[in-house]
């Protein structure tokens, strides 16, 4: 006999999860998920085909960009766009700032959330002197990232 097949109680728990799985319902929100990750991966994907060229400087003053770059982190996701704008502008002004995944990393999304205050990205964690800022907006963060490397 084959397991299960004619038990009452397996065969309404199988219709109920094969009638929800195709409910117009689920279906549309698959359809939304799937339009939304491919939306995503062409996002990147242009970025990455239209990435504007690095600013060029000379080896010491890149090398004082570097030490400065380690007091900031950027809280992003990989495909959002605000955030593909602000990395666009990080690699522009040849800034390497450590990139935070708030998506895929359970710890910079806490970290995010209980220090900065609420989830949003992006959002650009400054230390200065023991003091740290959370700046969240992309406007915002492109301004204060153009003032303080676009002239060095
Ligand atoms: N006005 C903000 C918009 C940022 C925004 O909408 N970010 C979305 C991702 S694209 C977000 O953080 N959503 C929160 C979430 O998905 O939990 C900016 O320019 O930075």
């Amino acid at each position: 006999m084959q397991a299960g097949v004619n038990h009452p109680a397996t065969h309404s728990r199988t219709q109920v999860s094969c009638a929800a799985l195709f409910s117009p319902k689920v279906s549309l929100c698959m359809i939304i998920t799937a339009l939304r990750k491919g939306l995503g991966q062409l996002i990147i994907f242009i970025d990455w085909i239209t990435r504007p060229a690095k600013m060029k400087r000379p080896q010491a003053a890149q090398a004082a960009v570097e030490v400065s770059a380690k007091s900031l982190s950027l809280y992003q996701f990989q495909a959002c766009p605000f955030c593909v704008k602000t990395r666009r502008t990080l690699h522009r002004l040849n800034v390497p700032v450590q990139l935070r995944d708030a998506k895929e990393d359970a710890q910079a999304r806490l970290e995010l959330e209980q220090q900065g205050g609420k989830i949003q990205v992006p959002c650009l964690r400054i230390e200065d002197g023991g003091q740290v800022t959370w700046l969240y907006e992309s406007k915002a963060i492109i301004a204060y990232l153009n003032d303080r490397f676009a002239n060095v």
